[in-house]
């Protein structure tokens, strides 16, 4: 049997990025709602960052995009969020919201959008080299409507020349990470829509270039711990963007709709290695607050991954590969969820305390004044938005 003393040193080691646009107003096509407090700089963004950080000591690092968070100072910004006691994590790029990018940005056909949309790729490594970043993360919109609009062999190959290109600036340290999705905004394909081209275009060029999987990014009904697993057993996972989704790409609050597979999901990454020290695997939030507040959004987030992970370590793996190996369908899947039952919430907000940390953040933040703080500071200027 495992007990939680003997999770508690692999749990300490638990970081979960997040992301800049998560404090930033967002919604639908039909609205956006506005928040008392919500930031209007990207210093404010990394001031939130930092409040869900120091509540949960969770939080170490806050990925940024470009260009919703450009600066003329990244070195500047680097020593902000230090100030304020985090790091700045992933840079993510973006090529979906200029018009040149209708047709596609990587992919495209015509070779001066494709020289546009490398060069963005490389100010944002640019702007890694400032802030100190590792993960260059790339998501394309890149995709068609109709099927016959574009030639899906050629916008592959243009897709492996861009990304060769891209790779060939990158520092030793660096990653370029690359997410796919399976539809949206383009509705008959996607350039990246799975994990098998993702993985097909990382390996052909080389060590440094791994994957991201976005938990809200796949057909209903898939066993994305499958793919946990597959990419971990072909030392190319990347990074996770983790988020639940009820219908399609929702980015709701990870864990929320559906908190048994995000179980199943760390297991397979307990699994595979993702924890141990040495892993690079990344964990970080994809998630938008649309009608919640942002910072205790985040919070929830951060401690319902860290929830499931307890929950994962949990499983007895002897007793679970002994039931595996003898045939014992039932013994083993009933090892598996007696761990997923296991309620460790008291011992984590014991563990949490004996850290320094609030026994239930949610509440200490709700407690803190902070939240009336920042709507009165932050009362005039203009909120930002997810773009
Ligand atoms: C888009 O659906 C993806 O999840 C990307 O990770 C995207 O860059 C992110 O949502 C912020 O735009
Ligand atoms: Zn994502
Ligand atoms: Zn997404």
């Amino acid at each position: 049997m495992t007990s939680f003393a003997d999770i508690t040193g692999t749990l300490e080691g638990l970081a979960i990025e997040v992301p800049s646009w998560a404090y930033g107003n967002s919604g639908t096509r039909f609205k956006v709602f506005g928040t008392p407090g919500t930031p209007r700089s990207v210093e404010e963004k990394i001031a939130d960052a930092a409040v869900v950080h120091r509540h949960t000591g969770l939080s170490p690092t806050v990925a940024l995009h470009i260009p919703w968070d450009r600066v003329d100072d990244y070195a500047a910004l680097r020593r902000y969020a230090e100030d304020q006691g985090v790091g700045l994590g992933t840079i993510n790029s973006n090529t979906f919201q200029d018009d040149d990018y209708r047709l596609g940005s990587l992919t495209h056909v015509d070779a001066g959008v494709r020289r546009k949309a490398v060069d963005h790729h490389l100010e944002c490594l640019e702007v890694m080299r400032a802030t100190g970043s590792r993960d260059l993360k790339i998501w394309l919109a890149d995709g068609t409507n109709y099927p016959g609009q574009g030639d899906l062999r050629g916008r592959q190959d243009r897709l492996a020349d861009s990304l060769a290109e891209i790779y060939a600036h990158l520092d030793p340290e660096h990653r370029l990470v690359l997410e796919y999705k399976f539809f949206e905004p383009a509705f008959y394909h996607t350039d990246v829509p799975d994990w098998g081209t993702s993985y097909a275009q990382v390996s052909a060029l080389g060590p440094q270039a791994v994957v991201c999987l976005d938990t809200g990014h796949h057909a209903p009904g898939t066993n994305i711990e499958f793919i946990v697993m597959q990419l971990l057993r072909l030392g190319r996972l990347g990074s996770f963007d983790f988020n639940s989704r009820f219908y399609a790409d929702d980015d709701l609050i990870v864990g929320a709709a559906d908190p048994f597979q995000l179980f199943r999901i760390m297991t397979e990454v307990v699994r595979g290695g993702g924890l141990a020290p040495e892993s690079e695997v990344a964990l970080m939030l994809d998630q938008c607050h649309n009608i919640e507040e942002k910072i205790p959004g985040q919070i929830r987030s951060v401690l319902n991954v860290q929830e499931m992970t307890a929950r994962a370590l949990l499983v007895d793996t002897d007793a679970l590969v002994g039931a595996q190996e003898s045939g014992d369908v039932l013994g083993a899947n009933a090892v598996l969820m007696d761990a997923f039952y296991t309620d460790v919430r008291g011992d984590l907000a014991t563990w949490r305390e004996s850290r320094g940390l609030p026994a239930d953040p949610v509440a200490a933040y709700a407690a803190s004044g902070h939240r009336e703080q920042i709507a009165a500071e932050r009362a005039g200027g203009t909120q930002l938005s997810w773009t």
